[in-house]
């Protein structure tokens, strides 16, 4: 039974969410027919209605809004999960069952701006969750612990491009920190939504990132996900980054064994990151199409593409610079999430240098501004 604590913290957080002109897929979706069949529900790890909701309440400028405390969330409050789960993934309904893992043929991805003209560096990553540890607010320090030592000691077989070295969080001078999360190569510290899911505990314990030399393959460890698997380097040569990412996964997955659902896919923290996990992303400059950077969402999401400011989710655009990566994970394959982006990079490339820089009627973009 969920205790009168929690019960009083749910209604009053219903209450405020409903109140509130929040955006989010929370708000959309938690009726309170479903607010009441769920809010005295529990999974085995005692994981409540709250635990999931609390960073969408809390930050009433989410996007999404909602965590799963541990994979068995998914269904028990499912009612809530599905209906935001195929909003947010383009349509993937909760009778529809994720495909099988596929990379396809690695060599059919290319450069997608051989002119150097667009792109200031390509990424994909994705995210894996160990089998046999809840996700972040139900693990304990010393789960924070054991998870690290394993991640470390399996990461430090890798030969090849690969080879590199675990840089644990805990005694990593704060100069050293920032530059890698100047320079995007590691996750920022304090982040308000991940806080208040209760996913922060014992930071920065177990926390760190490994990476080679060149640091365009590096795994993060224990931030949002047990694993983020990422592999990025400057320009746009998708075809290098995505074989790079694929024999990474593929060596990995045989060291370490990952929570995998039937109908899910691969399990993660959040529902955003359900089925593939895959977000392939590019830094792109296009100013003409982001004179009006409502327009550029609206242009982008016609090609199932997301906008994200230049330090990441949540944060502005710098210089210029954009984010744009798929938006959906679920219901495809992993080589179709990594192709929708390639098209509609490809699509929206064509779009920017097709307009011209004068601002009136007689360009596309123009006519696109009013
Ligand atoms: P994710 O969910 O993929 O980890 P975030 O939005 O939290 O994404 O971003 C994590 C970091 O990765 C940020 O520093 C962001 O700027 C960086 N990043 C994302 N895509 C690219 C890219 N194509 N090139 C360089 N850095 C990138
Ligand atoms: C939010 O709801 O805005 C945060 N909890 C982050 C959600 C993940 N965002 C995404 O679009 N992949």
């Amino acid at each position: 039974m969920v205790d009168a604590a929690v019960l009083d913290k749910l209604e009053a957080g219903y209450a405020k969410l409903a109140a509130s002109d929040s955006k989010s897929l929370l708000k959309k979706y938690l009726t309170k027919e479903i607010f009441d069949n769920l809010k005295t529900k529990k999974t085995s790890f005692g994981s409540t209605l709250l635990d999931c909701i609390q960073s969408g309440i809390e930050n009433l400028d989410s996007g999404v809004g909602i965590y799963a405390p541990d994979a068995e969330s998914y269904t028990v409050f499912s009612d809530l999960f599905d209906p935001i789960i195929e909003d947010y993934h383009g349509g993937f309904k909760k009778t529809d069952k994720h495909p099988p893992k596929d990379w396809g043929d690695v060599d059919c991805m290319g450069n997608l701006d051989p002119t150097g003209k667009y792109i200031i560096s390509t990424r994909v990553r994705c995210g894996r969750s160990m089998e046999g540890y809840p996700f972040n607010p139900c693990l304990t320090e010393a789960q924070y612990k054991e998870m690290e030592e394993k991640v470390s000691t399996t990461l430090s077989g890798l030969e090849g491009e690969l080879k590199g070295k675990y840089y644990p969080l805990t005694g990593m001078d704060k100069d050293t920190q920032q530059k890698l999360i100047d320079d995007h190569f590691l996750f920022k510290e304090g982040d308000r939504f991940l806080q208040a899911a209760n996913a922060c505990r014992f930071w920065p314990t177990g926390r760190g990132i490994y990476h080679n030399d060149a640091k365009t393959f590096l795994v993060w460890c224990n931030e949002e996900d047990h694993l983020r698997i990422i592999s990025m380097q400057q320009g746009g040569d998708l075809g290098q980054v995505y074989r790079r990412l694929v024999t990474a996964v593929n060596d990995i997955e045989k060291r370490i064994p990952f929570s995998h659902h039937d109908r899910l896919g691969f399990l993660t923290f959040c529902p955003t990151n359900l089925g593939t996990t895959v977000r392939a992303s590019v830094h792109i400059k296009v100013p003409k199409l982001a004179i009006n950077s409502q327009k550029l969402e609206e242009v982008a999401s016609k090609f199932n593409l997301q906008v994200r400011g230049t330090r990441g989710e949540h944060t502005a655009a710098e210089g210029g610079v954009y984010d744009i990566s798929n938006k959906r994970r679920m219901g495809l394959t992993e080589y179709d999430a990594v192709k929708e982006m390639n098209d509609g990079i490809a699509e929206l490339i064509k779009l920017e240098s097709s307009l011209c820089a004068c601002c009136k009627s007689c360009c596309k973009v123009c006519s696109m501004k009013e």
